[in-house]
C-alpha cells in the first residue's frame, strides 16, 4: 500500500496515543488525508484513488473504537470516490479531497463551539462536576461555563492506566477552574458531593449506548445510585451508523505494559493482565447527550444517525461503509 511518510507519522502518533481523544483523532485523520491529496505525485485518477484509499485504510487501522475516525475518513473518501465514479479528472479529485477535508475540519470546530454553548447552559453557579478521562468537548463546556462567570468546581478521575485525568486537571486549572484529582476507584466515595457528571464519548450507538474511556460505566452506575445526572458531550460525528444495522462497536484492548512492567509479568507467569481501553454505558444510565444539533435523550440517537446518513443518501452511505469494512 502506497502513501506518504507524513501520513505514516500521523498514523503512528494515533496508534501510540500521542494524538488521542475522539475529536483530535478525527481532526488528525482529516488533516492527514488533506496532506496526502496536496502532496500526491499520482499522475492518473486511478493512481490517486489507490493512494488515497491506502492512506484511508492505514488511518482506519490505528485505533478501532473512536467512531469519529471512520466517520472522518468516510466524510472525505465518500465524496472523492463518488467524483471518481462520475469520471472526475486528477486535479478535480485532488481539489475535492482537500475541500472535503477542510469542510470536515470546519464542522468539527463549529460543533465544538455550539456544544460548549449548549452544554454550559446545563451548569449552574456552585455546581460540583465530576468528569472522567480527558474530553475536549467536556473541557470546552466547563471553560465556557467559567467564562460566563459561573463558579464551578470539578472532580477529575486520574484515569488509569494512562492518566489522561492529569491532562484534564491541568487544562481546567489553566482556565482558572479548581480541580480535585481523585483515583478512579474513589468515584463512588465522592458521588454524594457531586451535582452532575459530564463525560465525552468515543462512540454513540443507535440505541443511545455510549462508548467512552474504561470506567465510565461504573461512574454512571454510581451516579444513578446517587441520583446524580449524567451528561455525555458527543458531536454527531461520534454516532455510529453501522450500529443501525446491528454492528457492535469494537472495544480496543491495549498492551499489558500500560498496566504493569514486562519484568513483573516475566517474574510471575501465572499473572495475566487485561487492559480494555473503553466500556459501554447503557442508555438507561445516561440522562442526556449534548450534540451540536441540540440536547437529546439517548433514545433519540437513532434520529441523529438517520439525519447524518440522509445528507448523502442511505444507499451510498451504506455502500461506502461496506467498502470500508472490506479493508
Ligand atoms: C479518550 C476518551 C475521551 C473521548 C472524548 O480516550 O475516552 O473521553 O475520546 O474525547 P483515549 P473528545 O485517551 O484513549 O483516546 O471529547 O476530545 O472527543
Amino acid at each position: 500500500m502506497k502513501f506518504s511518510v507524513k501520513l505514516e507519522e500521523i498514523a503512528k502518533a494515533i496508534e501510540e496515543m500521542r494524538i488521542r481523544g475522539a475529536t483530535p483523532i478525527a481532526r488528525a485523520a482529516a488533516e492527514a488525508l488533506i496532506i496526502e491529496a496536496e502532496e500526491s505525485r499520482a499522475s492518473t485518477p486511478d493512481e490517486f484513488i489507490k493512494e488515497m484509499d491506502g492512506a484511508a485504510r492505514r488511518l482506519l487501522s490505528t485505533r478501532p473504537t473512536a467512531v469519529s475516525l471512520p466517520n472522518a475518513v468516510r466524510f472525505i473518501m465518500f465524496r472523492v470516490l463518488s467524483a471518481y465514479r462520475r469520471g472526475a479528472g486528477l486535479e478535480d479529485l485532488r481539489k475535492i479531497s482537500i475541500e472535503a477535508g477542510r469542510e470536515f475540519l470546519r464542522r468539527v470546530d463549529e460543533a465544538k463551539k455550539v456544544i460548549a454553548k449548549i452544554g454550559s447552559k446545563r451548569i449552574v453557579d456552585g455546581d460540583i462536576i465530576l468528569t472522567h478521562c480527558n474530553s475536549s468537548a467536556v473541557i470546552a463546556i466547563l471553560t465556557e461555563a467559567k467564562r460566563q462567570g459561573k463558579d464551578i468546581k470539578v472532580i477529575a478521575t486520574e484515569t488509569r492506566p494512562k492518566f489522561q485525568g492529569r491532562l484534564t486537571a491541568m487544562q481546567l486549572a489553566e482556565a482558572g477552574i479548581p480541580v480535585t484529582l481523585i483515583v478512579d476507584s474513589a468515584a463512588r466515595f465522592f458521588m454524594k458531593k457531586v451535582d452532575k457528571v459530564f463525560v465525552g464519548a468515543d462512540a454513540v450507538a443507535s440505541n443511545g449506548a455510549v462508548v467512552n474511556k474504561i470506567g465510565t460505566s461504573m461512574i454512571a452506575l454510581a451516579a444513578k445510585e446517587a441520583r446524580v445526572r449524567v451528561f455525555v458531550a458527543a458531536e454527531t460525528y461520534k454516532f455510529s451508523p453501522e450500529t443501525i444495522i446491528g454492528e457492535l462497536i469494537k472495544i480496543e484492548e491495549r498492551s499489558p505494559d500500560e498496566v504493569v512492567s514486562k519484568e513483573f509479568l516475566e517474574r510471575y507467569p501465572l499473572v495475566s493482565v487485561r487492559n480494555p481501553s473503553f466500556d459501554v454505558t447503557p442508555p438507561d444510565y445516561i440522562d442526556l447527550i449534548i450534540t451540536e444539533k441540540g440536547i437529546i435523550p439517548p433514545q433519540a440517537a437513532y434520529l441523529i444517525i438517520q439525519s447524518e446518513i440522509s445528507e448523502v443518501g442511505y444507499d451510498d452511505y451504506m455502500r461506502y461503509t461496506t467498502y470500508l469494512e472490506e479493508s
